[in-house]
């Protein structure tokens, strides 16, 4: 298994040999617990709906689509990327994070305050992914990234502090969460490609990721 090459094990948790701060929680959630999750985060994208962004400056819609949960929502279009509280289509409040996602994050965040945004892509068809880039429109540096994948299985990559090191694969599947602190919260990531069908978990397939965060200073 190329994902376990230079890793260690500590109760269910997979860390990185070089302890960066990633933490793999392999099947985190059951098949039961991951299909009330995605019932509970559906139920709100009705009022939410998925919708696609734009780039900033040249307006190319982005390739997935996708909504937010939470009191602040992260979202794209030509003025840049930052957080919003209400949704840019509907103008309405985010919907409420399901508590499941709350009980998550104080199991393995390691952080004492709340996450204040969910923000939820929903990965499409067989060439949907997600291009190298680091997650850094948040004043709470310190905090960790919580994701949870939902649906078909995933290649994830994970590189390093800069944009040329090295990429390691790990494929990321349904019920498993990821936990993003220390170094590694500001290194360069993406998702490579989806396998479709390897889940029924999501209506008409795919997948969902959840990432839970800490916007603000506390
Ligand atoms: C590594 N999402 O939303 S989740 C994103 O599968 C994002 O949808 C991917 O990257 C997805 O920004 C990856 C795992 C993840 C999330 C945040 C990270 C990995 C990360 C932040 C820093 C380093
Ligand atoms: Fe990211």
């Amino acid at each position: 298994m190329a994902w376990l090459h230079g890793s260690t094990m500590t109760d269910a948790a997979v860390s990185l040999a070089d302890d960066s701060g990633f933490r793999l929680h392999r099947g985190y959630l059951n098949a039961s617990a991951a299909r009330d999750l995605v019932a509970a985060v559906l139920e709100r994208v009705d009022k939410a709906p998925f919708y696609r962004p734009c780039m900033p400056r040249t307006g190319t819609p982005l390739r997935n689509r996708m909504t937010n949960l939470g009191p602040l929502g992260w979202i794209s279009d030509k003025a840049g990327y930052r957080y919003e509280p209400c949704h840019p289509e509907t103008g309405a409040p985010w919907p409420s994070m399901p508590a499941a996602l709350m009980t998550i994050w104080r199991d393995v965040a390691g952080y004492p305050h709340r996450p204040e945004a969910c923000l939820v892509n929903y990965y499409e068809g067989a060439d949907a992914r997600l291009g190298l880039h680091v997650d850094a429109d948040e004043d709470a540096a310190e905090a960790p990234v919580v994701s949870v994948s939902l649906g078909d299985t995933a290649l994830f990559r994970l590189g390093g502090p800069t944009r040329r090191h090295p990429t390691r694969p790990i494929k990321l599947f349904s019920g498993d969460v990821v936990v993003l602190g220390g170094a590694s919260r500001r290194f360069f990531h993406g998702v490579g490609r989806i396998y479709p069908g390897t889940s029924g978990l999501v209506p008409g397939g795919g997948r969902i990721n959840l990432t839970l965060r800490r916007v603000r200073r506390p």
